[in-house]
């Protein structure tokens, strides 16, 4: 193999890692935080829980807690982080606030730290999107449009970036 051959094998990994990354980030900035792909998967039954995933990044110069969340979809909602203890059972346990410092990213995913949205007011269809609203204990309120993906989605889709406000 030449160095050619190495080089743009290189770039092309590159460039293909920016073009994913390009593709697929939905971002919304807001008062300084940067919410990447908010997604939730469909719900089988309306008086499941549905967890809500996202990238919560600090873009602000100062520490956030994010101390609560709400959205009309649900009754009660709450941050809720997955544990799975030695005894092989997977418990979720409530988190009262998050601290983000600056430059720092907070990331709700499946299988460890989420959004819980409780007693669904109707059931989450596919290509929906709901509203959930982050609370800041400095910022107050910001609001993010949630993807309803599949019900055995593990990840969202691309999705174009919402018009700059
Ligand atoms: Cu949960």
């Amino acid at each position: 193999m030449t160095i050619r051959h190495i080089l743009s094998g290189a770039a092309a990994a590159l460039l293909a890692l920016s073009a994913a990354s390009a593709a697929r980030a939905f971002e919304v900035v807001e008062k300084g935080i940067r919410i990447v792909d908010p997604w939730t998967p469909a719900t089988l039954r309306p008086n499941l829980g549905n967890a809500v995933y996202m990238l919560i990044v600090n873009e602000t110069a100062a520490p956030v807690h994010l101390t609560g969340v709400k959205s009309a979809a649900a009754r009660a909602n709450s941050l809720h982080v997955t544990v799975f203890a030695d005894d092989g059972v997977t418990r979720m346990l409530r988190i009262i606030e998050v601290e983000i410092l600056p430059g720092e990213s907070l990331v709700l995913e499946p299988e460890a730290m989420h959004i819980m949205m409780t007693t669904l007011a109707a059931p989450l269809v596919k290509d929906q999107t709901v509203p959930v609203t982050l609370t800041f204990r400095e910022l107050g309120d910001i609001t993010v449009d949630v993807m309803v993906e599949g019900a055995t989605a593990m990840e969202p889709r691309e999705r174009p970036n919402p018009p700059a406000r």
